[in-house]
């Protein structure tokens, strides 16, 4: 340990961005006043309608999460069987599944990107499998096209798990409008939030009076229940957030761009660490900092030894939701997505990170990687 580079105060991997208070409890006069607090409040419909345009999408449904909505969406789609998806991702993903009444059968990742590797689907799709769940992981889109170009062969829907993916474009194409449906999770820890929060974003209209329904006990009219539904609304003290958020989202992706960059700087040269790299056709969000190491060891030792300088990384993805007990399977389809999970480590990332703590967190990993350059 050096003990000049100990952090006086405890880093955590994020750190929610809060907007100004008195805008926030302004936006909420408007419910004290109209005494309205859920149920597609007004301010549930003004955010409804930013957040659509924002992501440059023609549809967009709120939640009261990102897990709900996801489940909701492959309710809607009406699936059956199977549903080819990653391993490497937050066990949200591959529940929302299960939780759905679906198989989930297990694709290998790319290498470099960690999202589902698009040559690997087809020969997993059998007359059993409905959909392809992918995952838009980090903020990286998935290989969008192959997966279009398969899901039209084989009569197959296709949803993104976009929870990580909030801003981030292709060519100037919001990621939002890929795929039948992709959700957005709007969790505190996320590059933009409503406290909770998902979205779905999708191109055909007629999903909106079912993702409605689906999401309010599956009420179509006051004398009529056509579906099981469940209760995820969104309720207005979390639009109100959103609201608040959205004023200043694009500011807090360029700060994290900053923050991003500083990391880029400062880890580059360090042979034992991969950093994913970036694409000059997207437009990044830079919602998180993952590191791979050379070997499982490495990334052990490196997290242990982190919190003795304050810094709290976290593994994201580990262990693989394959390798879940309650799933039954095992990773060893899936060798690539084994060895990323065992050796990634994500480090702080957040709009207002200072750019000299970040260059610290470099400095720490340099040192005790013993990879100090002078
Ligand atoms: N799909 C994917 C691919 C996802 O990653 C997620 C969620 C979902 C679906 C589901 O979306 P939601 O239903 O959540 O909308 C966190 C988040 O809770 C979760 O939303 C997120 N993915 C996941 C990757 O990270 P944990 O268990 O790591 O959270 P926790 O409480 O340990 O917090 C992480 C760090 O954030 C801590 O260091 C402390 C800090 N923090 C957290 C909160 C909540 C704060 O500083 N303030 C806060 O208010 O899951």
């Amino acid at each position: 340990m050096k003990n000049e580079l100990i952090f006086k105060h405890r880093i955590n991997v994020t750190q929610p961005k809060l907007p100004d208070y008195g805008m926030y409890t302004e936006l909420l006069k408007e419910v004290w006043e109209k005494k309205w607090l859920t149920n597609d409040g007004p301010l549930h419909e003004r955010f409804r309608e930013q957040v659509r345009d924002m992501l440059m999408v023609p549809q967009a449904e709120l939640f009261t999460n990102g897990h709900l909505a996801l489940e909701i969406a492959l309710k809607a789609l009406d699936l059956t069987g199977e549903v080819i998806t990653t391993p490497f991702t937050f066990a949200s993903t591959t529940h929302a599944i299960a939780n759905a009444g679906l198989k989930p059968v297990f694709c290998d990742v790319d290498p470099i990107t960690y999202n589902i590797d698009a040559t690997k689907i087809e020969r997993l799709i059998t007359p059993d499998t409905s959909a392809i769940v992918a995952v838009h992981v980090f903020g990286t889109p998935c290989d969008v096209f192959t997966i279009e170009a398969i899901a039209k062969k084989h009569n197959l829907k296709v949803i993104y798990d976009a929870a990580h993916a909030f801003g981030v474009e292709i060519n100037g194409v919001g990621i939002g409008n890929f795929g039948d449906i992709s959700m957005f999770s709007l969790h505190a820890t996320k590059v933009f939030h409503s406290i909770e929060g998902g979205l779905l974003t999708f191109k055909d209209e007629s999903l909106s009076p079912i993702l409605k329904s689906l999401k309010n006990f599956g009420i179509t009219s006051p004398e009529s229940v056509d579906y099981v539904g469940t209760n995820a609304k969104m309720n207005e003290f979390q639009a109100a957030m959103g609201l608040c958020n959205l004023e200043t989202v694009r500011n807090d992706i360029q700060m994290r761009g900053n923050v991003y960059q500083a990391y880029v700087e400062g880890l580059k040269d360090l042979v034992s660490v991969q950093l994913l790299p970036q694409d000059t056709a997207v437009k990044a969000n830079y919602a998180y900092f993952p590191i791979v190491l050379r070997s499982h060891e490495m990334r052990d030792r490196l997290f242990e030894v982190l919190k003795g300088y304050n810094v709290f990384a976290r593994k994201y993805f580990y262990p693989l939701c394959n390798d879940f007990s309650c799933y039954h399977t095992s990773s060893k389809e899936t060798p690539i997505a084994k060895g990323i999970s065992d050796n990634i480590l994500c480090l702080p990332m957040y709009a207002d990170l200072e750019i000299a703590d970040v260059k610290q967190i470099a400095e720490i990993i340099s040192f005790e990687l013993g990879e100090h350059l002078e």
